[in-house]
């Protein structure tokens, strides 16, 4: 049993359990309508949290009601512009101040280790606010000369695309929410987020900042509550003007038909199966630690984990044997933990799924060199597993598992083709690393992959000005940088008679 080591919660992440968790609809808090709740539980422990207000159709509507107000009759869409990133920094600000509870918050909540929660998920989410605070008087159109230019003017305009659903994962709770949130926000658009129902607390936490920064109220809204029904709710209304989604892709393709309804504009960030090439050439220390974060880091609950790993045969043995000892090194224990470096998965309904597919693999010939098993009881733990002897045709390579599990596969030739056939040969196409010392291979292969993101000699590349998102199956539409403010705004020509 990995116990929870209560002397280290905080007293202000205690005061916010036992606040009551209702929506936040139009600056205020409401129960659903309907009295619904859902019940938030530790992942380490399995135990219960708290209870938090589980909204549905009716709660939706109210939140696009006010959201509407908010955009159309302002005071969002009549602000300054420098007013409202004044607004979107001043929440920066109040996150910084907040941010060992917010860390804490997620660490209870997914169960990953706090020491990531505070470098990563409230760090780079400070940092958005304010790269997004930074565009929102920034954000304008263009003078076009036309084909006829002796008689007409022309220019175009960038607005807000208006009311904006976003709807967010468990892997990163806080850090997803703000990806969506501070462009839309930066942009002028008004917002309902649902956070995803196994973590919905940094959300409400965020809201309640909100409140103190001093956003109008229906600017920024919370339905906590389930996909199949809040959820489903935002994709279909008809009075959302764009739903941003971070998910699965079976729910990505839900939501795309849901918002056909009203071709509402969607962006997808949907799932991966990421592939790590290791050239003969490599640094190995850098190939190693670098393939080694890339599947273990957030325990592989992360939408570009590095899960195929393919290695030039003259290395494989160092390479693999290289992670597999990382692997067996990394203390496991409750997020709360400073030493943890692996938590827990998200719910027993993961842990049961990656052991799925690792049972699924050593039937289909795999071999399991580390890892394998779950850990303790009580918890959802799994230890982190290499599998080794698999091939293309087995669902452990082909599938996404979203849990700590490596596939690593041995390549032979010295050309890149068949090693950039088999990296290709996905339906997902969300990320990529590469390691060798040979700058034009490196180019090359970059050149050749299909993916949104591609790292060499490294593997998470995830930068706040840097554009994220996926080709193929895993989605559509670009998180951060200049490009997620574009996603949030509309371009609107206009032609004059001179
Ligand atoms: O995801 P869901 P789940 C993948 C990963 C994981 C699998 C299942 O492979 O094992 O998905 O996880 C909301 N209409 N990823 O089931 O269901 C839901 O409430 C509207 C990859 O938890 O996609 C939550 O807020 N919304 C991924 C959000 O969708 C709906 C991150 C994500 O949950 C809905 C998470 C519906 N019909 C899982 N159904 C990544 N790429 O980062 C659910 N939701």
């Amino acid at each position: 049993v990995i116990a929870k080591p209560d002397y280290l919660l905080r007293d202000d992440v205690q005061k916010f359990i036992d606040r009551p968790k209702k929506l936040f609809i139009n600056g205020q808090w409401h129960d659903s309508i309907k009295g619904e709740t859902l019940e938030v539980y530790d992942p380490a422990v399995g135990t219960k949290i708290c209870t938090v207000a589980a909204g549905d159709a009716e709660d939706v509507d109210r939140a696009v009601a006010a959201a509407r107000h908010a955009f159309d009759e302002g005071p969002w869409s009549k602000l300054n512009p420098s007013e409202r990133g004044r607004l979107v920094w001043r929440l920066a600000d109040l996150l910084e101040e907040h941010a060992d509870e917010f860390a804490q918050i997620d660490a209870l909540d997914n169960g990953k280790p706090v020491t990531d929660a505070r470098a990563v998920d409230v760090a780079f989410s400070i940092e958005l606010l304010r790269y997004m605070a930074g565009w929102s008087n920034k954000i304008y159109g263009e003078t076009i000369p036309l084909t006829n230019p002796a008689d007409f003017h022309a220019y175009t305009l960038r607005e807000p695309v208006g009311v904006v659903g976003q709807i967010v994962p468990w892997n990163f709770p806080l850090m997803m929410a703000v990806w969506k949130v501070a462009p839309a926000l930066a942009a002028g658009c008004t917002v309902i987020l649902k956070p995803a129902e196994q973590t919905p607390l940094s959300a409400l936490r965020l809201a309640e900042l909100t409140e103190e920064a001093g956003f109008p109220p229906g600017v920024f809204n919370v339905i906590t509550g389930f996909g199949e029904t809040a959820g489903a709710a935002i994709a279909a209304h008809d009075n959302i003007d764009k739903v941003a989604f971070t998910g699965s892709t079976e729910v990505g393709r839900l939501i795309a038909h849901a918002a056909s309804g009203n071709l509402k504009k969607v962006s997808l960030e949907l799932g991966g199966k990421s592939p790590v090439i290791v050239f003969g050439d490599s640094d190995i220390e850098q190939a190693v630690a670098g393939a080694s974060s890339a599947i273990f880091y957030n325990n592989g609950q992360t939408c570009t984990a590095g899960s195929r790993l393919y290695v030039h045969r003259k290395v494989y043995d160092k390479v693999v044997e290289g992670i597999a000892s990382e692997a067996s090194a990394l203390p496991i224990g409750h997020g709360l933990d400073p030493a943890t470096r692996i938590g827990p998965l998200i719910s027993a309904e993961q842990r049961d799924r990656v052991t799925g597919y690792i049972a699924q693999g050593r039937e289909a010939g795999a071999e399991v060199i580390v890892g394998g098993d779950t850990v303790g009881d009580g918890g959802y733990f799994i230890q982190p597993t290499i599998l080794t002897k698999t091939d293309p045709s087995m669902s452990v390579v082909r599938e996404e598992i979203f849990g700590p599990v490596l596939c690593a596969m041995a390549f032979d030739e010295d050309t890149i083709d068949s090693v950039v056939r088999e990296a290709n040969n996905s339906v997902y196409g969300l990320a990529a690393s590469i390691y060798t010392r040979d700058i034009s291979v490196a180019h090359r292969v970059a050149k050749r992959l299909k993916a949104g993101t591609i790292g060499i000699n490294t593997h998470h590349v995830v930068d706040v000005a840097l554009p994220f998102g996926g080709f193929k199956q895993s989605g559509y539409g670009r998180d951060m940088g200049r490009d997620a403010i574009d996603q949030y705004t509309e371009v609107k020509s206009i032609g004059i008679a001179l």
